[in-house]
């Protein structure tokens, strides 16, 4: 690699990130030592950015924050470690060890996240080796899970098609392994490995990311069609199977998508991801590959904010992308093959796949998995997995699929979900079913206002409104998030709710059922009185004229709600 590739084209001073990756000899930094540090629980800045690459975050608990400064005790300083595997499949062992680590190491729950990983919470500093060790022995990694560098990669979890998730699955994991940063860096601080490398010779260390690795985040999802679930037209690189009689024939390639803005600043706003091209399996991972590196040596590496994929894109074109891409790859795509999707949330219960075995699927409300007095979820999910031997699947809903279970052990499985009263959401409307929240309070430092601690309490007041209208069991997506970073992937609900500040929440209507479309700000700054007085009516309305088969989102836009948003270009207009 030329150092040339390695130097993004934009002129202006490199933000003070990229000087923090380049001094820190491929993600070493000074981690090993702050980390045995027994004076304090925190980490300096300079190892915190590294640590994000190792798969965590410092955080302290928000709700104690005020009440400890007031003691002038510094922070309650703890981490959040991020677990992943390619499409959230995982096997039992897997299960049982991310549920002891748990318990050991952390807050005692489990977080099911949006890209389909684990996350733990409340990890202290002293605690962090061990729990990456097991972690790493359980043959599950942290590594990459967060920083500037390819990400979890999603991938279709559909019991339905089982045949081509299995297909699918399979490149999902090479595409990520391809992915996976190479520094021994990781093996270095977490694993005791003897540090052997020679950090001069850079081709070794990272053959394709570089010495600064991205210039931020990269994001990469395969859907199977008609499913949507991974929400492909957000990813930076998204990947549409194509499939015909159970055989797969290769995938569209979309790019440009993404999530993340900030309030108030039209230059920052979440885009759709679009359609180029399509390409066989065996092109996959070559695509990803050249994608990430035209992001690499053209990303903006002086403004974070602006430095995803969708704005590289935007600002130069769609066109340029194309060109870059057929150039870097030597052949081009084809012509993008037709699809169609139905929907982007889950199905539940138990279905057969089409490999005779079963799937059953958990409604997991925002994906916390934790024992309450009244339901053991944790507990269940544990009795399960000692006697399961196909897989668990993490949605990317928040949800949990019992994946692979042979007819011998259907019984027994079913006896344990009984027992435990594992939920497959059956006994909630179809809005609660189709809802995502983020984690945000009390743990992340971005969070304006709470959503995985609120959302459920909203969904019980609205439900109250749907009960009336007789919409219960209609099926409309919304989610939440504590602030406009988006990772509940809000731009793309039909009715969806931006935390502004504690209590208050921008109001957005108009996203569609698949997925396929933006949608649009309705309200602003709004608390939970006017959530509802607003709401009401839209409802009703939407109860009584809607027409047959149409979907929440595209009735506010007939009804004039909001305007359609097919461009995130549009998003503020
Ligand atoms: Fe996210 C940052 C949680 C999926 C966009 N995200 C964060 C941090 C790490 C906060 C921070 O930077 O201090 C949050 C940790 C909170 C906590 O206490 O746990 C956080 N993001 C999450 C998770 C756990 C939400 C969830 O409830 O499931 C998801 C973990 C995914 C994973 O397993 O890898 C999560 N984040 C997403 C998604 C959805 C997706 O990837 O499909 C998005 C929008 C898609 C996108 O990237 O465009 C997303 N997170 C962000 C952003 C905005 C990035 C940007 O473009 O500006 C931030 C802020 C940042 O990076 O500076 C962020
Ligand atoms: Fe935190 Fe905002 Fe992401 Fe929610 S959307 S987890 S509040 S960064």
């Amino acid at each position: 690699m030329s150092e040339n590739n390695l130097i993004s084209s934009n002129s202006a001073p490199h933000s003070d990130v990229e000087e923090i990756k380049r001094r820190s000899d491929y993600l070493r930094g000074s981690l090993a030592d702050t980390l045995n540090d027994n004076i304090t629980g925190s980490i300096p800045e300079d190892d915190n950015r590294l640590m994000k690459f190792h798969g965590s975050y410092m955080q302290d608990d928000r709700d104690l924050r005020n009440e400890r400064n007031k003691q002038k005790l510094e922070p309650a300083y703890q981490f959040m470690v991020r677990v992943r595997a390619a499409g959230g499949v995982v096997t039992p062992e897997q299960w049982l060890m991310m549920d002891r680590i748990a318990q050991q190491y952390a807050n005692g729950t489990i977080r099911l996240t949006t890209r389909q990983s684990f996350q733990l919470h409340g990890v202290i500093k002293w605690n962090m080796k061990n729990l990456i060790k097991e972690v790493n022995e359980a043959l599950l990694s942290t590594l990459a899970a967060c920083g500037d560098v390819n990400r979890n990669v999603m991938c279709n979890p559909n019991p339905y098609l089982s045949e081509i998730h299995g297909q699918v699955h399979e490149w999902a994991k090479k595409v990520s392994a391809h992915l996976d940063p190479r520094t021994r860096a990781y093996h270095e601080i977490w694993l005791n490995e003897e540090k052997v490398v020679d950090s001069r010779d850079g081709e070794k260390q990272e053959p394709i990311y570089g010495p600064v690795y991205l210039p931020r985040k990269f994001k990469i999802g395969i859907a199977v069609p008609p499913s949507n679930d991974v929400d492909v037209f957000s990813q930076d690189l998204g990947f549409i199977a194509i499939h015909e009689k159970d055989q797969l024939l290769g995938f569209n390639v979309a790019v440009g998508g993404g999530m993340g803005m900030t309030h108030g600043d039209p230059q920052t706003y979440p885009q759709l991801a679009r359609v180029i091209g399509f390409v066989s399996p065996e092109q996959l991972v070559d695509v990803a590959e050249k994608t990430v590196t035209i992001q690499r040596d053209y990303g903006d590496r002086s403004v974070r904010k602006h430095a995803r994929f969708k704005y590289t894109i935007d600002d130069r074109g769609i066109e340029w992308f194309i060109n870059e891409l057929h150039q870097r790859l030597g052949w081009k795509l084809e012509e993008a093959r037709p699809y169609h999707f139905d929907h982007n949330g889950d199905r539940y219960g138990w279905v057969k796949g089409s490999n005779g075995k079963w799937h059953f699927t958990l409604f997991i409300q925002n994906g916390r998995v934790k024992d309450d007095d009244n339901y053991p979820l944790m507990s269940g999910l544990r009795e399960i997995a000692k006697v399961h031997n196909g897989d668990f699947r993490l949605t990317p809903n928040q949800n949990l699929i019992i994946g692979n279970v042979s007819s011998q052990k259907k019984k027994k499985i079913e006896e344990l979900i009984k027992e435990y009263g594992l939920t497959d959401g059956i006994q909630y409307s179809a809005l609660r079913r189709n809802s995502m929240a983020c984690v945000a309070l009390p743990t992340c430092g971005l969070a304006m206002a709470e959503s995985e601690r609120y959302l459920p309490t909203l969904l019980e007041k609205i439900e109250v409104i749907l009960d009336e209208a007789g919409l219960r069991e209609e099926e409309i997506v919304i989610r939440m998030t504590g602030c406009p970073n988006g990772c509940a992937r809000p731009a793309l609900a039909e009715l969806s709710f931006i935390g502004k500040a504690p209590g208050k929440y921008n109001m957005y209507l108009g996203g569609g059922f698949s997925g396929n479309r933006l949608n649009k700000l309705y309200r602003e700054n709004i608390g939970e009185t006017q959530i509802l007085e607003e709401l009401r009516p839209i409802l009703n309305r939407y109860a009584k004229e809607r027409e047959e088969g149409e979907h929440f989102g595209d009735f506010v836009i007939r009804a004039g709600y909001v305007k359609k948003v097919y461009s995130g270009l549009d998003f503020h207009e």
